[in-house]
């Protein structure tokens, strides 16, 4: 496999330093130009204030990029959607292929346990989407999630996503869910969903030792974290799910289906909302890296 892991990136592995694994996805699919290279460049400082190295991984000339230097993360912002949405289907093209990829949470923790990397930080997981009973579209998200051993701290799953379904899939595939102190599963732009987490966590530490058993027990597969949007950038449930139900309703008219599903939710709902869903969206992954690195660090005992 080609992979290029960036020598700081390398080393602090090496060592057993706090390594943080960040997607590209959501900067090049998940977020418009400037904001989506503002927030990646700034997700990176929030990981190195708290004492962790951030690794942010995509693939360029087919080499899988563990650790991207600034001028690269900016081009995946420029680039945007014109560089492909990469999972794990679609990862033996683009390698072969030489070509640009931005890496979904799947591929990224594929390239993330490549290169070691235990911790990924991210905004939201794709799940089961709404009317999968139909479309059979499930994410290669949950897939990786039960097979590929990296813990993810994210903000929950948007209510794009059918949310109990999403759990269910995740109990199926063995897949433990942590709340970030709290008991609910928090919804992404907001802090409650209704639904509960397997386990709520009090501390870094209360984290990281289940991520420890979880390994010592060679089970394989990941742990998701999830992190409730801080309160005061949190919106209002009603007004949000009004909004994620007006987008649905215009996917369904446009006949937008399969990986373009959550790329023009994202946008659509951002467009609806005037900006307001993208600042709670950077907001939430500034609090997932922070608390991310504090979870690393208690894993590494640094
Ligand atoms: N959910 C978000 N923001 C995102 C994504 C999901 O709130 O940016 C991105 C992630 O990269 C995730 C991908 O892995 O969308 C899931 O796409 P799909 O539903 O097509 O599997
Ligand atoms: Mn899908």
């Amino acid at each position: 496999m080609n992979l290029r892991i960036r020598p700081e990136v390398a080393q602090a592995v090496k060592e057993g330093r706090p390594v943080v694994a960040l997607e590209s996805t959501i900067i090049s699919h998940g977020m418009p130009y400037p904001q989506n290279v503002e927030t990646a460049l700034q997700v990176e400082k929030i990981v190195r204030e708290h004492g962790g190295i951030p690794a942010t991984i995509g693939i360029i000339d087919g080499v899988g990029v563990v650790g991207m230097t600034e001028e690269e993360i900016e081009e995946f912002g420029r680039r945007g959607m014109s560089i492909p949405k990469v999972s794990r289907r679609d990862l033996p093209v683009v390698m072969a292929e030489k070509s640009w990829g931005a890496t979904t949470v799947a591929t990224t923790m594929i390239l993330a346990a490549l290169g070691g990397v235990e911790f990924f930080v991210t905004g939201g997981i794709g799940g089961v989407h709404r009317g999968a009973e139909l479309t059979f579209d499930v994410s290669a998200d949950l897939e990786e999630l039960a097979r590929t051993n990296v813990t993810v701290i994210c903000a929950g799953a948007k209510a794009i996503l059918d949310l109990p379904k999403t759990l269910e899939v995740l109990e199926t595939k063995g897949v433990p869910v942590l709340g970030y102190q709290t008991e609910e599963l928090p919804a992404f732009y907001t802090r409650k969903s209704g639904l509960k987490v397997d386990h709520a966590v009090s501390s870094p530490e209360e984290a990281a030792a289940i991520v420890k058993a979880k390994r010592e027990l060679k089970l394989d597969g990941g742990i998701l974290i999830t992190n409730p949007i801080p309160e005061e950038y949190s919106m209002d449930p009603e007004k949000i799910n009004a909004v994620i139900d007006e987008a649905i309703h215009e996917m369904d008219q446009k006949g937008i289906k399969g990986k373009e599903c959550t790329p023009f939710l994202l946008a659509k709902v951002a467009e609806i909302t005037g900006g307001e869903s993208l600042n709670s969206n950077i907001r939430l992954v500034f609090n997932n890296a922070a608390v991310g690195t504090e979870i690393a660090k208690a894993y590494f005992g640094k």
